[in-house]
């Protein structure tokens, strides 16, 4: 096996919509465990961090602004390469085309034409988990 650790985050949106709870259900009916969880509101530091690949793009202002606007909650997530696998069970990034059967496929889809919007983030590669992680839980 190659046990990774992911950070999941739920988006505000997300728990705006009370979906924590399914959106956990989901992680841990995949057989995932869930390491650590806090809730917070994280502040333009912590994000302009987080998203600093994204810095200068024409999302990046809306992307931040959404992500300020409501507490989050940050998920510290164990498994067999979880950080793939998490990614798979989110769905493409734009809600619209993410495929039924993800969390953003079927959560996410009818929540309009904001694609900032799509309920949740994971780390995208082994040095992003370790740097996302070491952001959000020090
Ligand atoms: P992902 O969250 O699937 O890893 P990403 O890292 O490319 O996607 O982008 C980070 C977030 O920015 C994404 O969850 C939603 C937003 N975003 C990405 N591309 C966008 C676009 N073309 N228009 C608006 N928002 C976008
Ligand atoms: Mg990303």
């Amino acid at each position: 096996t190659d046990v990774e650790e992911t950070l999941v985050l739920v988006k505000p949106d997300g728990v705006a919509r009370s979906l924590t709870g399914e959106i956990l259900r989901r992680i841990e009916a995949k057989g995932y465990s869930l390491v650590d969880i806090r809730m917070l509101q994280a502040d333009r530091t912590l994000l302009a961090q987080h998203y600093a690949e994204h810095e200068g793009k024409p999302f990046y202002e809306p992307l931040v602004e959404f992500m300020e606007s409501g507490p989050i909650v940050a998920l510290r997530v164990a498994g067999n390469r979880v950080i793939e696998g998490f990614r798979s069970l989110a769905g493409t990034t734009d809600p619209t085309t993410a495929a039924p059967g993800t969390i953003r496929g079927d959560l996410a889809r009818d929540w309009g034409l904001k694609v900032q919007q799509n309920l949740v983030h994971g780390s995208d590669s082994p040095e992003s988990a370790q740097r996302e992680l070491a952001l959000w839980f020090g």
